[in-house]
């Protein structure tokens, strides 16, 4: 573990946020934590704008390498599969530049995201009639978030593998995250492990702790969890 990881759950606790890091580059990140309650990185202000917070349920950052990295696609598809690093980088690419928000208040903006539109990887499987909702889960072993099928079918939502020109680092949930542009960080999983197909909408890790299932940007054009 990194000095970095250390000072940072040293100062923030054991969950929730343990660093700041700039948009702009990786190198040139600060030590900037902010306090914690529950993990949420509720601090009741925005200290450093413009600024990453970097969140882990689990209080650490998992690490996989990227030869070692599967996502595995099934649930009520036709066609389940198991897909590398390699895979997801032969399809075809889609570059997004947003303002990443998180509900807390903080937002950096800018961002430049590369990967796979979700939507591109839901036809290879073959979703199945009876599927009304996409599962997400995380190689953390906890986190989980879903959407909607008509949600996830959006061309601005990404299973992303670059972040300002460069491989999804460990922090922002590398070697492949989750990247839903149009709405609240929460839904954006890190350390993405598994697309599931299931009947209907199951609230996520957050969602079980309140935050709403629906959690649109303003300015996004909306499509209900439901639909
Ligand atoms: N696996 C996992 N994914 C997660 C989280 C988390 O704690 N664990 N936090 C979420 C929240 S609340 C936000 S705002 C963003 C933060 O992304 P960042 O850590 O890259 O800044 O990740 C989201 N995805
Ligand atoms: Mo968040």
């Amino acid at each position: 573990m990194g000095r970095r990881v250390v000072l940072g759950m040293a100062l923030a606790g054991a969950a929730g946020v343990l660093w700041g890091s700039g948009a702009q580059s990786a190198v040139g990140r600060l030590v900037s934590p902010i306090t914690s309650a529950g993990g949420t990185g509720l601090s009741g202000l925005v200290p450093d704008a413009n600024r990453f917070r970097i969140y882990s349920v689990v209080g650490q950052l998992p690490h996989r390498d990227q030869s070692d990295y599967r996502l595995e696609l099934g649930g009520l598809v036709d066609r389940p599969q198991t897909l590398s690093l390699d895979d997801l980088r032969a399809m075809p690419a889609t570059r997004l530049v947003r303002t990443f928000q998180c509900v807390t208040g903080w937002r950096v903006r800018g961002v430049e995201w590369r990967g796979v539109a979700l939507g591109h990887l839901l036809d290879q499987m073959g979703i199945r009639a009876e599927a009304g909702g996409v599962e997400f889960g995380s190689f953390d072993g906890t986190y989980t978030e879903s959407l909607s099928l008509a949600q996830a079918r959006r061309a601005d939502v990404l299973v992303a593998y670059e972040m300002q020109g460069h491989p999804l680092s460990d922090d922002h949930g590398g070697p492949v995250r989750l990247y839903v542009a149009p709405m609240f960080g929460y839904k954006s999983c890190k350390w993405l492990s598994s697309v599931r197909a299931v009947a209907e909408v199951t609230p996520g890790y957050w969602e079980q702790r309140g935050y709403p299932l629906d959690a649109w940007l303003a300015g996004a054009t909306n499509l209900p969890a439901s639909s």
